[in-house]
């Protein structure tokens, strides 16, 4: 299946059916009342997220997405059924907007909370509604109200605790597949990857009862000039967004011109570029490739020279696993810290609500 992350598509709520012009007749009655029922009100158009659903695959195929109308009123007081809602499928982390106006419209981060996107319009009254000791024949009925339309661009951000940042070839691809289940094409040239891959990582003994687990997001290589649209560009960035944590992977190239701690550099300075709130995340930086006796050699200036500014560093072999562990662990530690600091900030803001409500204080 191929990866969507972004697409356009219309939505079109059902309309209200029309209120019903009728009388009544019945024997030896013969002037009856108004006896026009309601319309059914339009169906609304519904998203729902789906946890298993990754890609905004499936509006490809779709022009629009229509509820069903109401049922108009009819004679004999009936009133007409409302239009069925229609409930739409979308992954978690689908961002709505408006297509013309890019105002967002709605975030769905919560699988199976419905979340109406376009109302249905009300049935119109029928004239049995309309009657008064002046008229008690009236012949006006209300039309129903037309649903909401909209065209929508809907944006899937991937959601993940930690995200992969590094170069072409770094070899990004091959730590996700040596720690989780994902498995993206590895391949000894840059921009192997052209989608994001999302992979859980199990950490620790789940028998004794001491397993712990993380989702771990791949994304392509970004390059330097990326936040300008260089490579694939900041495309995939937006990926890494909801991480609470990135590793940055770094390691040596065949490019003479190019140094790890360049590397480094150059792609701190595209995240800052481009999102000033990813560049703040917590994050871990990589030495991948530690079987290769050139990146041994220089491991020892590249972890010291990071050490004095403040970086946490680690040296990983995808294909030996040396210092899987370790590197894990320190992961799952910088979401265990982000969690604690997000429960605080949310206290924080219902004691701020709280102090509010409290008359002087
Ligand atoms: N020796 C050695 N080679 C590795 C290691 N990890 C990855 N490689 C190799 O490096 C190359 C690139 O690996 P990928 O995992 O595709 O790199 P990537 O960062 O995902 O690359 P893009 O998707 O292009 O951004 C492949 O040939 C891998 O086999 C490692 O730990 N040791
Ligand atoms: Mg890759």
């Amino acid at each position: 299946m191929r990866f969507i992350d972004e697409c356009e598509i219309r939505v079109e709520a059902g309309n209200g059916g029309n209120g019903a012009v009728a009388f009544r007749r019945e024997k030896y009655v013969p002037m009856g009342g108004p006896a026009g029922g309601d319309g059914g009100r339009g169906g609304d158009v519904v998203f729902v997220a789906a946890s298993g659903l990754g890609s905004l695959h499936d509006f490809t195929h779709q022009t629009a997405l229509r509820a069903e109308h109401g049922q108009k009123g009819m004679g004999k007081d009936c009133y007409g059924r409302a239009g069925r809602d229609l409930i739409v499928r979308v992954p978690v982390g689908t961002v709505v907007y408006d297509a013309a106006t890019r105002e967002k419209l709605a975030e769905i981060t919560e699988a199976d909370v419905p979340v109406v996107i376009a109302k249905g319009g009300k049935g119109g009254r029928g004239n049995m509604h309309f009657a008064t000791p002046v008229d008690r024949a009236p012949r006006r009925a209300d039309p129903g109200e037309p649903g909401e339309q909209r065209d929508l661009y809907l944006e899937l951000k991937v959601m993940a605790d930690v995200g992969l940042l590094g170069f072409p070839n770094v070899g990004k691809s091959t730590l996700i597949s040596s720690v989780s289940r994902a498995r993206p094409k590895i391949a000894d040239y840059p921009f192997t990857t052209l989608t994001p891959h999302l992979g859980v990582v199990a950490v620790g003994d789940a028998r004794k009862g001491e397993g712990r687990s993380f989702v771990l997001a791949d994304i392509p290589g970004l390059i330097p000039g990326a936040s300008e649209g260089h490579g694939l560009g900041t495309r995939f960035l937006r990926h890494l967004e909801r991480t609470r944590a990135l590793l940055h992977l770094i390691t040596i190239s065949d490019d003479p011109e190019r140094t790890p701690l360049a590397d480094y550099e150059a792609l701190r300075h595209e995240l800052a570029a481009h999102d000033p709130g990813l560049a703040a995340l917590p994050e871990l930086v990589v030495v991948t490739k530690a079987d290769l006796p050139d990146v041994q050699a220089l491991y020892p200036e590249l972890q010291q020279e990071l050490e004095s500014r403040g970086k946490r560093v680690f040296l990983i072999s995808a294909v030996t696993h040396e210092g899987l562990p370790a590197l894990l662990g320190a992961a799952l530690e910088l979401i265990d810290e982000a969690g604690l600091r997000e429960r605080a900030e949310d206290e924080k803001a219902e004691d701020a609500e709280a102090d509010e409500e409290l008359p002087g204080g």
